[in-house]
């Protein structure tokens, strides 16, 4: 089965010390920027377009596409371009790029330096949560080493390019996960997201062209640039190349960072990682965080690739796999992501201020079975006002849980009802037997 792992971004976390520029330089770090400025910045932008990546944060959008749609210089109007790394990691669920860059900064530090090459930023950002302060030190660390090694700073190995890499903390907010509301909360504002377009690749950071990729997407390029295009893109499927870090937590024996083809099956990630937890049942998981419909055991073998995913009713995600079994309550586990989007909404639109506080209420009610099933009803048409309603993603976000899980488990919504409260022992699901 561990042929079934393709261990690139995750190769080397097990070596001692893998964080340190000797452990990566050893392992080969750092080839695939020496071959990048061998190249010129089209090739580069050309060679990840070839691959056929798509953005790791959630959305699958084309990288090298992305990079595409920066503006030609104007002489006119000379603009500064950035780049942008998205680490602010905070889904309920989502944690590959956080491991990735405690385990090995360097991969990410060289996927910044190639990508604004490639693009012709001479100033980049990596903009990581503000919580988790151990990866900001390990990151600065890293970025440190990088300077003194000449691969950052001025004429980077006599090539010519300059490249200047800020490592900026967030202060702890799940809405400076969305690209715009990071750009002002680097700006120094409260983050809020912005009305898009114009999108960041034309108005971004300081309203100059900017390209603002997840993490694990930037940490994907120097392999790309090193063992080229055709290599990346013989794995996965034909639209979903590549390699993925797929994250499996919650009821299962070994939870971890499985590194793996796109289209790989819930199924085989669990034969990997030593099935549900023994005696139990798989009952329903999220293929890619919280804000992804949810899956039961009947998606055991829905191709894990965007197509795959969106066909069956969901979307990939972040490839956060949460992995619940029979001791699970859908309606508690809603009501705790429910929970997470009312605290985390920004507050900027109605539908999300308001709904999400409303979609609490009414699920608070359900749990302890005192609503009624009219009460069902109400939950569905909230969520058909704040769905496609609200300024960004987190609002469509807080209603996947909600609508999927009376999808699948409406019986489960009325057992609360008919019981007067909930029929599961919350004490069952968290000892391991
Ligand atoms: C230029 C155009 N650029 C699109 C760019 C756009 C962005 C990218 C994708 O949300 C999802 C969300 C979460 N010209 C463009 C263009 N772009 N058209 O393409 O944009 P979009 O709007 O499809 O997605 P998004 O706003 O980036 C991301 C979902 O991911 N998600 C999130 C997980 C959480 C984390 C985290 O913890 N950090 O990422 C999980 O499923 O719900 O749907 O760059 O500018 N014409």
């Amino acid at each position: 089965m561990t042929d079934l792992l393709t261990p690139v971004l995750t190769a080397t976390w097990d070596a001692e010390r893998s964080w340190t520029l000797d452990a990566y330089t050893a392992a080969g770090g750092y080839d695939g920027l020496a071959k990048a400025l061998t190249m010129t910045p089209e090739d580069v932008v050309t060679t990840v377009k070839d691959s056929g990546l798509r953005g790791r944060g959630g959305a699958g959008f084309p990288t090298g596409m992305k990079w595409g749609f920066l503006p030609p210089a104007d002489p006119e109007d000379p603009k500064p371009r950035y780049l942008v790394v998205n680490a602010d990691e905070s889904e309920p669920g989502t944690c590959k790029d956080i491991p990735l860059m405690m385990a090995s900064p360097h991969t990410l530090v060289e996927g910044v330096i190639i990508s604004s090459y490639a693009i012709r930023a001479e100033r980049a950002f990596i903009y990581v949560r503000g919580e988790v302060l151990h990866v900001v030190r390990r990151l600065r660390a890293a970025v440190r080493e990088a300077y003194a090694a000449g691969h950052l700073g001025q004429d980077i190995h006599g090539s010519g390019y300059s490249l200047e890499l800020v490592v900026h903390a967030g202060a702890g907010a799940y809405i400076c996960g969305e690209e715009t509301a990071l750009l002002d909360s680097l700006e120094g504002r409260r983050g809020q997201p912005r009305l898009r377009p114009p999108f960041p690749a034309v108005a971004g950071l300081y309203a100059s062209p900017t390209v603002i990729n997840n993490a694990e997407s930037i940490a994907s390029v120097p392999s790309i640039v090193k063992n080229g295009s055709a290599w990346f893109a013989s794995m996965g499927t034909e639209k979903s190349a590549g390699f993925g870090i797929f994250s499996l937590s919650g009821h299962v024996a070994r939870p971890g960072q499985y590194e793996a083809p796109l289209g790989i099956t819930l199924r085989e990630l669990l034969e990997l990682a030593g099935g549900v937890r023994p005696g139990h049942e798989l009952k329903f998981w999220t293929p890619g965080g919280s804000s992804t419909p949810i899956f039961t055991a009947e998606h055991l073998d829905v191709p894990l690739d965007f197509e795959g995913v969106s066909a069956a009713g969901s979307m990939l995600g972040t490839r956060a796999l949460q992995i619940f079994d029979d001791t699970v309550c859908v309606v508690r586990a809603v009501l705790r992501w429910t929970e997470f989007y009312k605290h985390e909404s920004c507050g900027k639109c109605t539908p999300c201020r308001e709904g999400t506080y409303w979609l609490v209420q009414v699920l608070e009610r359900l749990e302890k079975g005192q609503g009624s099933e009219a009460d069902l009803e109400l939950l569905l048409d909230q969520c058909d006002n704040i769905l496609g309603r609200a300024f960004c993603a987190l609002g469509d976000g807080a209603t996947s849980p909600i609508t999927s899980s009376i999808t699948h488990f409406r019986e489960e919504y009325l057992a609360h009802l008919e019981q007067g409260g909930c029929p599961f022992d919350p004490a069952a699901s968290t000892a391991w037997s």
